[in-house]
């Protein structure tokens, strides 16, 4: 596997030269200034490209390139949109960048309500609790007509934390799921996000997986002459949320998506963490299912609840069996004679990290854990053998 961090570029506390001492061959990054459905200009790209190569490590992948809202609701002028990304993605691909990741979560990228959920290790985890979600949607966004998406007894529990969390810890709530995790690219006032939501009244699953294929359709023949491989990351957390559609939160999902469209540059973001939240998901099975799809793997693991509920755990440790996926990736590897890159999925805030200001998930500490616990795994899958 060719092992890499994400790094949010030349803002993020956690440096080149940190990501390079922890192992990394290259870093996957995106240019999180240029606004979202804007072209990335290969004067951009270089610029990028240099920074990074001048650190001793190489720039691969991409993650992401957003896909404006327009696309996903096709809404006005959305094939400018499809126009500008398709430029971007030329304009990647003159740089020698090999793998674009991108999702098609509407509205929100991926989402917790608790971004310091203390773990019984004494580090501090990302969490999502429906009780939570439920306290904001049902009573602090009061969006209509949402109880219906929650049983009883999440509507009683989600009153309760309501009515006992101060005003600071109802901000604090609000902040986690709407002011935009890195990466998101999008951040929203209550107002604002209510608007958003309103965009999607009139678009159930079916039509946003037909707006996927549509994009899917209009973008894999440039990339299959350009050479370019496509990664969609799963939904996050792989349910409906705010009442909005979901349209790669399984395998059945994803496998529709590449029948739909079987262009060889059609492919998956094998994000363990997302997949891994629901007990559908035979994750050391969709690895087999995927093969010829996986071009970018996302591993980290979760400790999940049947209700939905989930905390990410260490990257050993979870639900998720990590050595019947590895072993699996690796035998893959090891048939098509190809390298996939991966990165620790996020990682604990934990020892110096705590003191910190981290990006949530993308403390150096936490991911460097994960990062050398998994290339340890697949070091002994390998039998010790050159990698
Ligand atoms: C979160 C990430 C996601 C991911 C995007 C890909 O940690 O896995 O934000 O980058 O969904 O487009």
């Amino acid at each position: 596997m060719n092992q890499t961090m994400r790094w949010y570029g030349p803002n993020d506390p956690v440096s080149l030269s940190d990501i390079r001492q922890a192992g990394c061959q290259g870093v996957v990054t995106a240019l999180h200034h240029i606004p979202n459905g804007e072209i990335w200009t290969s004067e951009e790209i270089e610029k990028r490209k240099h920074i990074i190569e001048e650190a001793g490590l190489e720039w691969k992948v991409v993650e992401s390139v957003p896909v404006h809202e327009s696309i996903k609701t096709q809404a006005e002028s959305f094939q400018l949109y499809i126009d500008n990304y398709k430029i971007s993605l030329l304009n990647l691909a003159k740089s020698g960048i090999q793998v674009i990741t991108y999702n098609f979560m509407p509205i929100l990228d991926w989402t917790r309500t608790n971004l310091s959920y203390p773990f019984e290790d004494g580090s501090k985890a990302l969490h999502f609790d429906r009780a939570e979600l439920v306290a904001f949607d049902v009573f602090i966004l009061k969006r209509p007509n949402a109880q219906k998406d929650y049983t009883d007894d999440e509507i009683q529990r989600g009153l309760h934390l309501f009515n006992t969390y101060s005003d600071e810890q109802k901000k604090q709530l609000q902040n986690n799921i709407i002011a935009g995790l890195p990466g998101s690219e999008e951040s929203f006032t209550l107002e604002q996000f209510q608007q958003a939501l309103d965009s999607y009244k009139h678009i159930d699953a079916d039509k946003l997986q037909s707006h996927l294929i549509y994009f899917l359709k209009e973008i894999t023949p440039i990339c299959d002459e350009l050479g370019l491989q496509l990664a969609i990351h799963p939904d996050d957390p792989p349910y409906p949320i705010f009442g909005l559609p979901r349209v790669v939160s399984t395998a059945n999902m994803v496998q529709q998506l590449f029948d739909a469209v079987p262009n060889k540059s059609n492919g998956l973001c094998f994000c363990t963490g997302s997949f891994g939240v629901r007990s559908d998901n035979d994750l050391p099975k969709m690895v087999e299912q995927f093969a010829n799809r996986i071009n970018f793997l996302h591993l980290r693991n979760v400790r999940s609840d049947e209700y939905g509920n989930f905390t990410e755990a260490n990257h050993l440790d979870g639900n998720t069996d990590m050595y019947a996926v590895v072993k699996n990736v690796f035998a893959l590897m090891q048939k098509q004679q190809r390298s996939i890159p991966i990165r620790p999925d996020h990682g604990h805030q934990m020892l110096d990290d705590l003191k910190k200001k981290t990006n949530p998930g993308y403390s150096a500490i936490g991911r460097l854990r994960g990062l050398a616990e998994l290339r340890g795994l697949e070091y002994g899958i390998a039998g010790g053998w050159e990698l």
